[in-house]
C-alpha cells in the first residue's frame, strides 16, 4: 500500500498543530474547560481537531475519529484517528510533554502513524514497513530485558494507590517504574529505546492508534493489558506497547488491570 501522500499530508497537519500547541502553551488565553468526564480540553485541542477534519475531508474524504469532533465513528475502511493535544493535563500546566497524534487505520489496524512533540521539535513518524523514523531518521525499540530498565506507567496517583502491585512487579524483576502524564510521549520513548515498555488500563484507541504504529514499526509490540491483539474498528481502553522482549513479563505485571 502506497501510503506517501498521506504520510506527507499527516507530516504538514503535525506541523500546524505545533504551531498551535506552542501559541497556547503557558497561555490564560488557552480557554481551558472541564469536560463531563473531568478531563480538561483547551481551545488549541479543538482547533487541532478541527484542522485535521478540514484538510483529511478535502485530500481524501475518509472519516475522521478525535478526540473532540469526529466525523463518523470507528469502523472497518479507512479511519483517521486523532488526538489532536495527547496529554492535556500536563499541557495546562505547562509541562511540555504533551503530543499531537494522528493515525489511518485500515480494518481496524493503524498502517500509519505521526506523533509530534513541538516543544522538542520531534516528529516521529511510521508506515507500515517503512519502519519507524524521528525526525526522518531511523528509531529503534531496545533489546534490554527487565531488570535495569524503565517501564512506565500511569500518572494517575490514585490508580497506581489502587493497584499498587503492578509497579511492585515490576520492582520484584529488578525494574524501575517511571511516572509522567503523556500516553503518546512514554510510546514514542519505548519506540526510541528509552523505556522497554509502556501500559496503562486508562488509555482510549485515540491514544493509542499513532503510538501503535511507531512502536510496531520500531520492532515492538502492541496489544491489549492481556496480550491480545488491539482491534482499532471499535472504541476500546487499556493498550501496553514494549520491545517485545518484555512483552510477556508485562502482562503478567498488567494482570490486575484486566477486566
Ligand atoms: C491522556 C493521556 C494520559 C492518560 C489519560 C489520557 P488526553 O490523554 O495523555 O497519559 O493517563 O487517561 O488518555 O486526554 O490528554 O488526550
Amino acid at each position: 500500500m502506497d501510503l506517501s501522500i498521506e504520510l506527507k499530508i499527516a507530516k504538514e497537519l503535525a506541523r500546524g498543530a505545533g504551531v498551535v500547541m506552542l501559541k497556547y502553551f503557558r497561555s490564560a488565553e488557552n480557554g481551558l474547560e472541564n469536560k463531563d468526564d473531568g478531563s480538561p480540553v483547551t481551545i488549541a485541542d479543538k482547533m487541532i481537531n478541527r484542522m485535521v477534519i478540514e484538510e483529511i475531508e478535502k485530500r481524501f474524504g475518509d472519516v475522521v475519529v478525535g478526540e473532540e469532533e469526529s466525523t463518523g465513528e470507528y469502523g472497518m475502511g479507512r479511519r483517521w484517528i486523532c488526538d489532536p493535544i495527547d496529554g492535556t493535563r500536563p499541557y495546562v500546566l505547562g509541562i511540555p510533554t504533551a503530543m499531537f497524534s494522528l493515525a489511518l487505520a485500515v480494518d481496524g489496524k493503524p498502517v500509519l502513524g505521526v506523533a509530534y512533540d513541538p516543544f522538542l521539535d520531534k516528529l516521529f513518524t511510521a508506515v507500515e514497513g517503512n519502519g519507524a523514523f524521528c525526525n526522518d531518521s531511523p528509531i529503534h525499540v531496545s533489546n534490554k530485558q527487565l531488570a535495569g530498565s524503565y517501564v512506565a506507567l500511569t500518572s494517575s496517583f490514585k490508580k497506581n494507590v489502587e493497584h499498587p502491585e503492578v509497579g511492585k512487579y515490576i520492582l520484584d524483576k529488578g525494574g524501575m517504574v517511571i511516572l509522567f502524564g503523556g500516553a503518546v510521549y512514554k510510546m514514542c520513548l519505548v519506540a526510541n529505546g528509552t523505556f522497554v515498555g509502556y501500559f496503562e488500563d486508562y488509555i482510549n484507541a485515540h491514544d493509542c492508534a499513532a503510538g501503535h504504529a511507531i512502536v510496531t514499526e520500531a520492532g515492538g509490540s502492541v496489544t491489549r493489558l492481556d496480550g491480545k491483539s488491539l482491534d482499532y474498528s471499535k472504541a476500546f481502553k487499556a493498550g501496553l506497547f514494549s520491545n517485545g522482549v518484555v512483552h510477556d513479563e508485562l502482562v503478567k505485571a498488567a494482570k490486575p488491570l484486566v477486566p
